[in-house]
């Protein structure tokens, strides 16, 4: 018989479908208006909108009770309250810079979390036509095919993602630069294979859950950039840490992930970190 989460799951998912249909739909269209929210490098389109209203309003028809943290909707004023309510954490696009640019690493996330646990996960790139989902204890999978994670244990093995961080000039003040480029510097010294830099940390993410990439840290990032990917890592086996070391708490603005704990506890170590408020 099928469970609530299973009509949950089923839901999420073929609406995620359907907001891929239209995100790739202007993805195809030529450039439109882009506006800035808190920052010159924070954008926002007409397609982030859309796509949050058509998730938000196709999930509280399905499911009056839940709550919803969606990033255009706290960008909007709406204050984030995470309470034990099953609510859904939503990123119509992750990426948007790309998107923006047409560079085709975007997708749409959308998390579940009940009593404050995270429960399922949808990161979908509507351009590659790459599906990952997740449901606690269920494992992992791509396009229906389980996925795991590398079992690289070195840096000097590794591949890495991670970012400057241009927006955290804004919170951290000009200071970051310095902090982001040594840390760099410091991976480049330990030997590590390579750096990159993909624009959407829940592409970065589901690159370390499928075993392409072995480690990802960011700073200054939203709950909304990580609750889905956040699934779909652990449940490929992969390690989800709060960059000093500390359990990951998706509301802390800042995620490490890697392949195995190893691995984590290496380039945690390594970092000259960041602090932030926590949100919600
Ligand atoms: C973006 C991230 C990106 C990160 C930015 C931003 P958005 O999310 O996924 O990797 O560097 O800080 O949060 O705004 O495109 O949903």
């Amino acid at each position: 018989m099928a469970s609530e989460e299973d009509k949950y799951f089923e839901v999420a998912l073929g609406l995620v479908k359907s907001a891929g249909r239209m995100v790739r739909d202007a993805f195809d269209r030529p450039f439109s208006e882009v506006q800035t929210k808190a920052s010159n490098t924070d954008l926002v389109t007409e397609t982030d909108q859309n796509v949050e209203i058509l998730l938000t309003r196709g999930l509280s028809d399905a499911f009056p009770d839940h709550q919803f943290i969606g990033e255009e909707s706290a960008a909007a004023g709406k204050k984030i309250e995470f309470t034990d309510a099953p609510t859904w954490i939503i990123d119509p696009i992750d990426g948007t810079t790309n998107f923006v640019h047409r560079i085709p690493m975007i997708c749409i996330c959308v998390g579940l979390a009940v009593k404050k646990e995270l429960r399922m996960g949808i990161v979908y790139n509507p351009i590659t036509n790459e599906l990952y989902t997740a449901r606690t204890g269920q494992g992992a999978f791509k396009n229906g095919f389980r996925i795991y994670v590398s079992k690289t244990e070195e840096l000097s093995k590794s591949v890495i993602a991670s970012t400057l961080g241009i927006h955290n000039i804004v919170s951290q003040g000009p200071s970051w630069l310095d902090k982001s480029l040594s840390n760099a510097r410091r991976q480049v010294e330990a030997g590590v294979r390579g750096i990159r830099s993909f624009g959407s940390a829940a592409i970065n993410m589901v690159c370390v859950a499928q075993g392409s990439l072995d480690a990802y840290v960011e700073y200054g990032l939203h709950c909304w950039d990580v609750a889905a990917a956040a699934v779909i890592l652990k449940e490929a086996g992969g390690v989800v840490i709060d960059p000093t070391g500390g359990e990951f708490n998706m509301m802390s603005r800042k995620v490490l992930c890697a392949s195995t704990k190893e691995l984590a506890t290496q380039l945690s170590g390594m970092l000259t970190h960041a602090n932030y408020e926590p949100e919600g």
